[in-house]
């Protein structure tokens, strides 16, 4: 399956490594401007992982990233001025201001999900899009990248195995940066190769250099096909290094100076325009080209993104809670026959029904004891709720219900939500 790229995968890779380390370079100065809102997260040495991974998608495809990924967005097609406005928390931004660094997704058109500051929850997340998109026939994969820190979190473990008992058609990227914050990888993981992990829920995995930005993305591209043709999820370890501190409030002295030392000699950037050179695909003047294009597009973009305004102070309170159809609408798109996916043909039978539970309204006409507290009238409520219990015989469901009565009762619909 490892076939030769073509000249202008080559090249895309080489451009999109180039751009990803341009934005942040640039970032970093509008940082030291005091332009940049919030933290500022670097992925300096490990361009080859967000590039090589992303590159392997298709554009049906979706990914979310996490904060080393804006390689991965570029590749994805976010023009820079968005990454450069979202962090300046501009109104023109894609959330308008409302949030910074990469906290944006493009459900519409470029198909990303925002990312989730808690470390490893993008995974049932992005499992359940690559469930959807299995559901709706498209023959999508799904991809998220989580760090050697983040993969030793509960939901790691959870989302992987419920991704691979549903055979989901998922890549996660493993990105074993050597460090969480200040944590080395040796003093939280007993492991060699956090590729392992995979054999714990029965699914494939991949180790490979994450310098190596051909073969992070052959081994991506290989990942996803076979996610595709339905093998299920598949783990890649990407080795690689996080040369600088967590973020820039971080020194990161902590790190010993000969680990720092073999990392710079192994840049990504710099290794494959060694191997560009020796396939004759680049040269001084053509990177010079490549360096002017760059230099022009971004300075554009910053220039857009610094006439961007900041938001008026009175949309501070719009926009914080969805408020229905006036914010977004979610209508589901059937791309099945709808006589396929909806009841009675795709309804399970209950085992067991309680009256006026779970309809909306209870059989005396009040609201159904579903939102504790929530009611007008919570003693009419749990009256009707103590009928229910008593009709719905069974000494199991019977016991359930009291309890939910007793709350319901509760004159405090604060204490009773909890
Ligand atoms: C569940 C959870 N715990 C803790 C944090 C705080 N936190 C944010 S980033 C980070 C370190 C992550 O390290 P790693 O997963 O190796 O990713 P890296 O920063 O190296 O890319 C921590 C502990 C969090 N966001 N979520
Ligand atoms: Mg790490």
């Amino acid at each position: 399956m490892k076939k030769d790229l073509t000249r202008q995968q080559y090249l895309d890779l080489y451009f999109f490594m180039r751009l990803n380390r341009a934005v942040e370079d640039m970032m970093v100065k509008l940082f030291r401007q005091n332009k940049i809102v919030g933290g500022l997260y670097s992925s300096l040495g490990q361009e080859a992982v967000s590039v090589g991974t992303a590159y392997a998608l298709e554009k049906k495809d979706w990914l979310a990233p996490m904060i080393r990924n804006i390689g991965a967005l570029l590749v994805k097609g976010v023009p820079p001025r968005d990454v450069f406005m979202q962090h300046m928390a501009k109104y023109d931004s894609p959330t308008k201001g409302k949030d910074g660094t990469s906290h944006f997704g493009d459900l519409e058109n470029l198909h990303i999900v925002s990312p989730i500051s808690m470390l490893g929850d993008l995974i049932p997340v992005m499992t359940g899009v690559a469930m959807a998109g299995r559901y709706l026939g498209q023959k999508i994969v799904a991809m998220t990248w989580i760090g050697d820190g983040g993969s030793s979190t509960g939901v790691f473990h959870e989302g992987l195995n419920f991704a691979a008992v549903q055979k989901a058609p998922f890549v996660l990227v493993l990105e074993n940066n050597q460090w969480a914050y200040s944590t080395p990888v040796k003093r939280q993981v007993p492991l060699e190769n956090l590729a392992d992990r995979a054999k714990a829920y029965g699914i494939s995995s991949y180790t490979v250099d994450g310098n190596d930005v051909v073969a992070v993305y052959t081994t991506a591209k290989e990942a996803v096909e076979r996610a595709r043709k339905g093998e299920g999820p598949i783990l890649i370890e990407v080795k690689t290094f996080r040369r600088l501190g967590h973020a820039q409030h971080d020194p990161a002295e902590y790190v010993p100076k000969e680990m720092r030392a073999y990392w710079e000699a192994r840049d990504p950037i710099a290794l494959y325009e060694k191997v560009l050179t020796g396939k004759k695909l680049l040269d001084a003047k053509s990177k010079k080209e490549i360096d002017d294009k760059i230099e022009k597009l971004l300075s554009a973009e910053r220039d857009f993104a610094e006439a961007s305004p900041m938001p008026p102070p009175e949309f501070a309170t719009h926009g914080v809670y969805c408020t229905g159809d006036d914010c977004h609408k979610v209508a589901p798109k059937w791309e099945r026959p709808i006589a396929e996916v909806t009841p009675p043909k795709s309804s399970v039978a209950a085992v067991w029904t309680v009256k006026g539970f779970g309809s909306g309204k209870a059989s005396g006409g009040g609201s159904a004891p579903i939102h504790f507290g929530d009611t007008e009238k919570h003693s009419k409520d749990a009256a009707s709720a103590e009928e229910a219990s008593k009709s719905a015989a069974k000494p199991r469901s019977a016991k359930k219900i009291t309890k939910h009565t007793t709350v319901a009762a509760d004159k405090s619909p604060r204490k009773a939500r909890r």
